[in-house]
């Protein structure tokens, strides 16, 4: 290859000056430069500084709750009118009244799922990470890239990034839970893919008791005993793998213990979280706001909203949480109320 000093300076296509412009004679104003620049996709920046450059996070969503017992009697005819066979997921999204689909925050997507006895929801697998939570129904099960998990209430269900997933139920009734998965990254990221088993369900075994648990399923009975032993009336536990790490990249499953008439600590962070009553009542403030929530509601705080849960005075109460607190470590976007900026810098 010739060296740069070997080109003929003659045959040099790089001008030497800028170009001038032919097709704006004037620009006398800053109306000329705004209309002209436009006809070329050129936006002046300061007119709209705030909105890129924001002093605090400015998220989309709002807080919402969810009841189970208003959803719930929608879902159930669901599962009476759509067949299996119309659905690929029978599913009703928890969508942000200030959002579209897939948007439960402007992170989260929670979906509630139903599966009747003897359907099976087809064998895929995706980019998507998943997170279930089992809400009601006996005999229900998911395959997971070959292990078929049994499906308890209050358990906690991993199905991460491309492992082949169906779901099934045998014995009576609908199996009911609450899906998490990481889909709003996916319109901000526009790289998710899928693809279908060539057969409805993927080839699976029947786990022996106790397998994959801390792995692919975290039963209730453990976080709950877990939760029981924390000192204090307000406790939190993570669902982590065995070494402590998170369960995935993008999605963090916790759960939390309230004593009956406590409260936890205000909290306020750069992550947006969706909540689910296992046991109890009582309420959360979010921001200014006060929603009250009983066993089977599902509600969300957007990022940065400061919020605090109170128990009722008879029960204790016990909540499941996922949120995007992994993903927002990565990126270094994590922050929480009360840290100094000064401590950010890297
Ligand atoms: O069960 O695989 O709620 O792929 C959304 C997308 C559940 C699932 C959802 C999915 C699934």
């Amino acid at each position: 290859m010739a060296s740069p000093s070997s080109i003929p300076k003659a045959k040099m296509l790089v001008p030497n000056t800028l170009p001038t412009n032919n097709a704006e004679p004037s620009l006398s104003t800053i109306q000329d430069v705004i209309e002209g620049a436009s006809k070329v996709n050129a936006v002046p920046l300061w007119p709209q500084m705030v909105k890129y450059n924001p002093p605090v996070p400015n998220p989309r969503c709002v807080p919402h709750i969810w009841r189970y017992e208003e959803v719930r009697p929608y879902l159930v005819r669901a599962g009476e009118l759509v067949k299996e066979k119309d659905a690929e997921r029978r599913v009703l999204m928890l969508v942000n009244p200030e959002r579209e689909g897939p948007y439960t925050t402007d992170t989260l997507y929670a979906g509630l799922q139903l599966v009747n006895p003897h359907e099976t929801a087809p064998a895929h697998r995706h980019t998507a990470f998943a997170l279930r939570f089992v809400i009601e129904g006996n005999g229900g099960y998911t395959s997971i890239h070959g292990r078929r998990i049994p499906m308890n209430r209050g358990d906690v269900i991993l199905t991460p990034t491309w492992n082949w997933h169906d779901h099934g139920k045998d014995g009576s009734g609908p199996m009911i839970w609450l899906d998490g998965l990481d889909l709003p990254s996916f319109i901000h990221f526009p790289v998710h893919f899928v693809e279908h088993y060539k057969e409805t369900r993927y080839p699976a075994r029947e786990v022996e008791n106790g397998e994959g648990e801390g792995e692919i399923v975290f039963a209730w009975g453990g976080m709950r005993r877990a939760l029981d032993e924390c000192p204090g009336p307000w406790a939190v536990r993570e669902y982590r793998k065995a070494d402590g790490s998170y369960v995935s990249k993008t999605l963090g499953p916790s759960a939390e213990r309230i004593d009956a008439g406590t409260s936890s600590t205000p909290r306020r962070e750069t992550v947006s979280s969706v909540y689910h009553v296992i046991e109890g009542k009582g309420h959360s403030n979010i921001n200014s706001d006060k929603f009250e929530w009983k066993q089977g509601d599902t509600f969300c705080i957007p990022s940065w909203y400061r919020y605090e849960h109170f128990a009722g005075p008879e029960q204790t109460v016990y909540l499941y949480r996922f949120d995007d607190r992994p993903m927002v470590e990565a990126l270094g976007f994590y922050r929480s109320g009360g840290m100094d900026s000064e401590s950010l810098v890297t």
